[in-house]
């Protein structure tokens, strides 16, 4: 199996699993991805997912040895199959933690910036390798860097193809945190719990917010903003919320996404 979903409670853990090619991506296992995705989506229980890699890569991008005979028309019609990927990562009503457990080189590395949280081990890296072989930064590569860490930086990554340690993609912005190796995993699972325990419309509704923000004017923000609040003010967890607040007591959210 090219991807494991395990289940914990409120969340669900997907695996990246051909770890003998660091995981790298071939159209059966973006489909698989796909499929687990829209499984998550549908179970309301599920709260939040963790997406990860097994072994000791993250994962290495288009699996090169697949599309080594490929016609150039064949390579744009690849990323039919992984471009939706990012999208509904983006779209998915949960948020999404990426515990980078290594490299993420090209593909791979754009799929781990289109999660929500990102959060990597002390030896992981980022390496928009592409230019190695010449090709662009694809899956949302040339979307995602400039808007994390600024063009100037984005430029150089995606020209010079030179790996970034996660320490300095921590210090960069180009993800939230970097831990030590050990203790990836620990984190990783406690931030998945953390966020299905949370009022899932408000994260719901946040993340569709802070996607809208890229394009919208401040004007128009602030109208979604408002058109949202309105609709997570309804939600019975914000009634729970201020509840608790009031009450000097931790609140206790719906374990079932409306
Ligand atoms: O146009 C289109 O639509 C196509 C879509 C393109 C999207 C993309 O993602 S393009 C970018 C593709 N990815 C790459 O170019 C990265 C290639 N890999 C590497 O540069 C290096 O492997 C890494 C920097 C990621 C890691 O280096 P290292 O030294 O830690 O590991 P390694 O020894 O290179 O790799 C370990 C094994 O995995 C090795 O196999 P072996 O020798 O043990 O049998 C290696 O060949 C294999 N592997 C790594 N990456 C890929 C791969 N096999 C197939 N495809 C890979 N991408």
């Amino acid at each position: 199996m090219t991807i494991l979903v395990e289940r914990f409670p409120g969340y669900r853990r997907i695996t990246l699993n051909r770890p003998e090619r660091l995981n790298a991506l071939t159209v059966e296992m973006a489909a698989a991805l796909n499929t687990a995705l829209d499984e998550a989506e549908a179970d309301k229980s599920c709260r939040a997912l963790l997406l990860t890699g097994a072994g000791r890569g993250f994962c290495a991008g288009q699996d090169l040895a697949a599309i080594v005979d490929a016609a150039p028309a064949d390579l744009g019609n690849l990323l039919e199959h992984y471009h939706p990927l990012i999208l509904k990562i983006r779209a998915l009503p949960i948020p999404v933690v990426c515990a980078v457990n290594g490299v993420a080189a090209g593909a791979g590395a754009n799929l781990a910036l289109a999660c929500d949280i990102v959060l990597a081990a002390r030896s992981a890296s980022f390496v928009q390798a592409f230019a190695r072989i010449g090709l662009i930064p694809d899956c949302g590569g040339t979307w995602f860097l400039p808007r994390l860490i600024g063009t100037a930086r984005a430029r150089a990554l995606a020209m010079l193809a030179e790996p970034l340690p996660a320490e300095t993609a921590a210090e960069w912005g180009l993800i939230w945190n970097m831990v030590e190796d050990e203790r990836l995993m620990d984190e990783a699972q406690a931030l998945a719990a953390r966020l299905a325990a949370q009022a899932s419309t408000s994260l719901a509704l946040t993340k569709r917010a802070l996607d809208m923000a890229g394009s919208n004017t401040l004007d128009h923000q602030l109208d979604l903003e408002r058109e949202l609040q309105l609709e997570a003010g309804k939600s019975p967890d914000h009634a729970e919320g201020v509840r608790a607040f009031l009450g000097k007591r931790a609140p206790v959210f719906a374990r079932t996404r409306s």
